[in-house]
C-alpha cells in the first residue's frame, strides 16, 4: 500500500521537479495530484518517464485522505494552503520561506538533523530550507562534527533558475538580444544579468544584508547550530541551474585539509572532486541534474587560527529544493506515517 502525495505548484520549476524525483525514487504512491493556481488548471505535467498528470486548483482541492503534500507554490499561496492541508490530517513538506523560522516547525536536512522531523506532529508542516542553505549545511555537519565550526564567511553564486522559470528566460532573452543587438529589458532582476552578476537575492533588510543573506545566518543556525557565527553575501550569476559557494570556516580546534577531506568524503550526500589540477574541480554545468553536494578545492585559511577554505556546488533545483524535500518524505514516510 502507498500513499496519496499532493504537488502544490506543479507548473513551477521545482514542483515539476518533484513530480520526476517522486518517480526516479520510486516512492510508494497509490495517487499522485498535481495542484497549482486556477490559471493552469487542465494543463498538463509529466510524472517520471511515461505518466501524464492534468492540473488541478489548488484552491478547490480537498485534502482530506491525502497523505503528504510537496508544497513549493509562492510564500502567499503556501501562507494560505499549507496550513489548510495540515488541518485536513495531510503532512505538509513546504518548500517556501514562509514557515521555516517559526519555532514550532521543523526545518530540516535529512542528512544533518533528520531527528527534527518528529516537530511535524505540532503543526503538520516541515519546512524546507533556502537552496543556498541546504548544500552548505550539508557540507558543514561533518566538518562541524570533526572541529566545531565557530564561523562561516560564505559568498554564494546562485543560478537564474533560483528566481523562478521567468528569471530562466529573462536570462535567455538578454543573452540573445545582446547577440542580436536589440533592447535588454531587465525585468525580473534589477539589473542586466546576461554577461553581469548582481549583488542582490531577494530584498534589502534595515541593517544593509539581503533577505537571501538573512535566510542563510538564520537556517544555518536553526539546522545545525544556533552558537554559529555567519557572514553571507548572496551573488546572482549568468548560469542556467545550479548554485555555487565560496565558504570559509573557523574552527574551534585545529583541522587539517586531509581529516576534512576525509571526513567530507564519508559524509552522506557530499561528493568530493578535488584533484589540485586544472578542471579538477566541480562547475554548475556539471552538477546540474545531479543529487550530491560537490565539494572542492579544501584548503587551508592562513589568515585565521583555525581556518579552511574550500568550494561547494549543487543543483538548486534537486538537492537545494525538490530532492531534499522527496528525502523528508521518505523518512516521514518510513519512521511515522508508515503503511
Ligand atoms: C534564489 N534561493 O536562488 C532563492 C530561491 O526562500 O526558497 C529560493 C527562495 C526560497 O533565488
Amino acid at each position: 500500500m502507498g500513499y496519496k502525495v499532493a504537488v502544490i505548484g506543479a507548473t513551477g520549476n521545482v514542483g515539476r521537479e518533484m513530480l520526476q524525483i517522486l518517480a526516479e525514487r520510486d516512492f510508494p504512491v497509490d495517487e499522485v495530484a498535481a495542484l497549482a493556481s486556477e490559471r493552469s488548471v487542465g494543463r498538463e505535467v509529466s510524472f517520471g518517464e511515461d505518466q501524464v498528470l492534468r492540473v488541478k486548483d489548488l484552491a478547490k482541492f480537498d485534502f482530506t485522505g491525502w497523505d503528504i503534500a510537496l508544497s513549493s507554490p509562492g510564500a502567499k499561496v503556501s501562507a494560505q494552503h499549507s496550513p489548510r492541508a495540515a488541518a485536513a490530517g495531510c503532512v505538509v513538506i513546504d518548500n517556501t520561506s514562509h514557515f521555516r523560522m517559526e519555532p514550532d516547525v521543523p526545518l530540516v536536512v535529512p542528512e544533518v538533523n533528520p531527528q527534527a522531523i518528529a516537530g511535524y506532529r505540532k503543526r503538520g508542516i516541515i519546512a524546507n530550507p533556502n537552496c543556498s542553505t541546504i548544500q552548505m549545511v550539508v557540507a558543514l555537519k561533518p566538518l562541524h562534527e570533526l572541529g566545531q565550526i565557530t564561523r562561516v564567511v560564505v559568498s554564494t553564486y546562485q543560478s537564474v533558475s533560483g528566481g523562478g522559470k521567468e528569471a530562466m528566460d529573462e536570462l535567455f532573452n538578454q543573452t540573445r538580444a545582446i547577440y542580436v543587438n536589440d533592447e535588454v529589458k531587465a525585468e525580473k532582476f534589477p539589473k542586466q544579468i546576461a554577461f553581469n552578476l548582481i549583488p542582490q537575492i531577494d530584498s534589502f533588510m534595515d541593517d544593509g544584508s539581503t533577505k537571501e543573506e538573512w535566510k542563510m545566518v538564520v537556517e544555518t543556525r536553526k539546522i545545525l547550530d544556533p552558537d554559529i557565527a555567519v557572514l553571507a553575501t548572496c551573488v546572482r550569476v549568468p548560469v542556467f541551474v545550479s548554485h555555487s559557494e565560496s565558504i570559509s570556516v573557523e574552527f574551534a580546534r585545529p583541522v587539517s585539509v586531509e581529516e576534512a577531506t576525509e571526513a567530507l568524503r564519508a559524509a552522506p550526500g557530499v561528493v568530493v572532486l578535488d584533484t589540485r589540477e586544472p578542471g579538477g574541480y566541480p562547475t554548475p554545468v556539471e552538477t546540474t541534474g545531479e543529487d550530491a553536494v560537490f565539494v572542492s578545492r579544501i584548503r587551508k585559511d592562513p589568515t585565521v587560527k583555525n581556518g579552511l577554505a574550500f568550494w561547494c556546488v549543487a543543483d538548486n533545483l534537486r538537492k537545494g529544493a525538490a530532492l531534499n524535500a522527496v528525502q523528508i518524505a521518505e523518512l516521514l514516510a518510513r519512521d511515522y506515517l508508515a503503511k
